[in-house]
């Protein structure tokens, strides 16, 4: 028996039984179903109603071919995901993932966590996730068009401004979203916010490059001051990935007194002991599309390592994982806890093993989970929504002020739900209740269709 509740344990070997094999989706499941143990106890309504049932089992699941030929004219097929996973209390919403490891396990375990994610920014937003095993990497501008519209062609049949509202992720960024932006516009003759991380010339909003990484230290200088009395200020700072989500974090914490001294790709980790340099870091990752190893050839100081994991062996008060999922593990947890470290949160999605978040809050490390610490991004795009919506710009001023703001309210909301249900500091399970409980109701009052 993994869960004391019954009822729970249940739902939980039905899930397993119908995604045989799908270790993320499970993993991500399980986590949330853990949390809802208290709400159990609390909720019979919940249990009534089915919504624990309801809410593991995707609304709509679609799969298709993506055929486009590459620069020596040959046919190259992938395939191409879309999960639209809850719709209770707004469009489906969540990003395309392009890489080589995603498939219906990856995309799923994604679009489960989108839902409280979605939930938690206060915003009417639902779940859903995409992409495909495509590998932009390597591939030249004219054969990622390609790609992005033979994508679109198939997936704008089951979009749409009012219906599913996909954004970027690892592989997309404003190139993908652009190409899949103009597709889209080509066949259905119509200028709609249906992507979310369009460029400023033609409707996307100001700060939703910067949003996640500034919202993850917006939340995280929430959850420093409220539970420690502390702050960025004098800190030093780990951040793994070197992609959107770790520069722009790597901004935010210079720029609110920490310093950031290491970053990493698949391949290793830099560490500049004086702090890295953003700018280097931007002109090759942003411009260049280069590796980060690149980095040291160009500032004194700073050395290269093979291989991602050694990253959590640099000392550090606060680590931030902003690659990808499962890339801190129990035993990195070790060693961050050996060197001190007082505060991780999680910029990518599910970046820590379940056994690594276990010794973290063993060791009274504040922990920020994914749902809560990364939803500054899609915060942005649903703020990106309402303004094309009206057909008008924000400022920055505006945008920024609005997504600091939504942090600290995911903050203190999953705060006070941890308190509530008996388990207080602990904001994994904070957020998974507070996330779920707003989409439950919402789910009991439209009925047992969804
Ligand atoms: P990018 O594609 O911009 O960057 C991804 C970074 O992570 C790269 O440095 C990449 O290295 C590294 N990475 C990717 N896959 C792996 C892997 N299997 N092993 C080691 N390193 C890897 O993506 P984002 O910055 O947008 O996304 C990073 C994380 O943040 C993801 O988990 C994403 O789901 C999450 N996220 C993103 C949001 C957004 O708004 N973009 C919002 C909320 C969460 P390499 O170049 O070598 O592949
Ligand atoms: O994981 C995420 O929240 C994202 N990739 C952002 C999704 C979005 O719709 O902006």
């Amino acid at each position: 028996m993994e869960f004391k509740n019954a009822y729970l344990q249940g739902v939980y070997d039905k899930v397993c039984q119908r995604n045989a094999g799908e270790k993320e989706f499970l993993q991500a499941v399980k986590e949330v179903l853990e949390s809802l143990e208290p709400v159990v106890e609390k909720r019979p309504d919940i249990v009534e109603a089915g919504v624990i049932d309801r809410i593991v089992e995707p609304e709509r699941q679609i799969i298709f071919r993506v055929p486009w030929v590459d620069d020596n004219g040959k046919v190259q097929v992938n395939r191409g995901f879309r999960v639209q996973f809850n719709s209770a209390i707004g469009p489906y919403k969540g990003g395309l993932r392009l890489h080589p490891s995603v498939c219906a396990s990856v995309i799923k375990f994604l679009g489960f966590e989108q839902i409280f994610k979605n939930s938690l920014t206060g915003l009417p937003i639902g779940g859903g996730k995409g992409g495909s095993d495509f590998d932009p990497k390597g591939k030249s501008d004219g054969e990622v068009m390609r790609f992005c519209q033979s994508f679109m062609t198939e997936l704008s049949k089951h979009i749409g401004a009012d219906t599913d509202v996909p954004a970027g992720d690892i592989g997309t960024g404003a190139r993908e979203i652009g190409y899949m932006y103009g597709q889209y516009k080509r066949l259905r003759n119509e200028f709609t916010g249906v992507l979310t991380g369009k460029g400023l010339s033609y409707g996307g909003s100001l700060v939703r490059t910067e949003a996640t990484g500034y919202g993850l230290c917006y939340y995280t200088a929430e959850m420093l001051k409220c539970m420690k009395n502390d702050s960025f200020e004098g800190k030093t700072v780990v951040i793994s990935g070197s992609g959107n989500v770790a520069i722009y974090a790597t901004q935010k914490a210079t720029q609110l007194g920490g310093k950031v001294v290491a970053l990493s790709d698949s391949n290793g980790y830099i560490h500049d002991p004086n702090g890295i340099n953003l700018d280097v870091v931007k002109q090759i990752k942003e411009v260049e599309r280069g590796r980060i190893k690149e980095y040291v050839n160009r500032v004194e100081g700073a050395t290269y390592t093979e291989g991602c994991n050694g990253i959590w062996t640099i000392p550090c008060d606060i680590a931030l994982p902003c690659a990808t999922q499962n890339e801190l593990d129990g035993a990195s947890a070790d060693i961050l806890i050996k060197n001190g470290v007082i505060a991780v949160a999680e910029g990518a999605n599910m970046p820590s093993t379940p056994e690594a978040i276990e010794k973290f809050q063993a060791a009274g490390v504040l922990f920020g989970p994914a749902k809560a610490a990364n939803a500054g991004g899609v915060a942005t795009s649903a703020l990106e929504m309402s303004q094309n919506s009206e057909r008008l710009s924000w400022t920055f001023e505006e945008v920024d002020a609005k997504l600091q703001n939504i942090m600290t309210n995911i903050f203190h909301n999953s705060y006070n739900a941890s308190k509530e249900y008996g388990m207080e500091g602990n904001l994994v399970a904070g957020a998974n209740i507070a996330g779920f409980l707003k989409v439950a109701d919402a789910m009991m009052w439209q009925g047992i269709s969804y």
